[in-house]
């Protein structure tokens, strides 16, 4: 069976209470019940993981190494303009992935205009909100299936 590990950064364990106007009224719960369901009928395992912690992420991706993962797909938040460890990490387990934001970052504050991540991505989706994450299924389970 394939396995698709959905990662969220930090403050997305908020999602619902945090800046609606931007992110949203659904939490992250709502989303990853909304992921069971499509991995339900597609027939693929789904493991979630949400941390604020840098190194909690990196460690979670060195781990899908070794747990059957064949697909990931993150929303880095914050650490989507910052981080190259999680980066190096994603680019050391040579598992592909899909990068997901729920606002379009490209509308907002110059910063979060990088990513650190879109360059070796297989796909980037922004600004879509929660059908971000849908879509990112989807579109992981068509490449799973080629
Ligand atoms: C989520 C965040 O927390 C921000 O730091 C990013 C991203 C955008 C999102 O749109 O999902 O800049």
């Amino acid at each position: 069976m394939a396995t698709i590990l959905v990662i969220n950064g930090p403050n997305l364990n908020m999602l619902g209470r945090r800046e609606p106007e931007i992110y949203g009224s659904e939490t992250l719960d709502d989303i990853i019940e909304g992921l069971i369901e499509l991995a339900d009928e597609y027939n693929v395992r789904l493991f979630d993981f949400q941390s604020n912690a840098e190194h909690e992420i990196v460690e979670r991706i060195h781990q899908a190494m070794d747990d059957g993962t064949n697909y990931i797909i993150i929303n880095p938040a914050a650490f989507t303009h910052t981080s190259v460890a999680i980066r190096d990490a994603l680019a050391t387990i040579n598992v592909p992935f899909i990068e997901v934001h729920l606002s379009n970052v490209y509308k907002r504050e110059a910063f979060r205009k990088h990513s650190y991540f879109s360059d070796i991505a297989d796909g980037v989706i922004a600004g879509l909100g929660t059908k971000g994450y849908q879509l990112a299924f989807e579109a992981a389970i068509e490449k799973l299936e080629a």
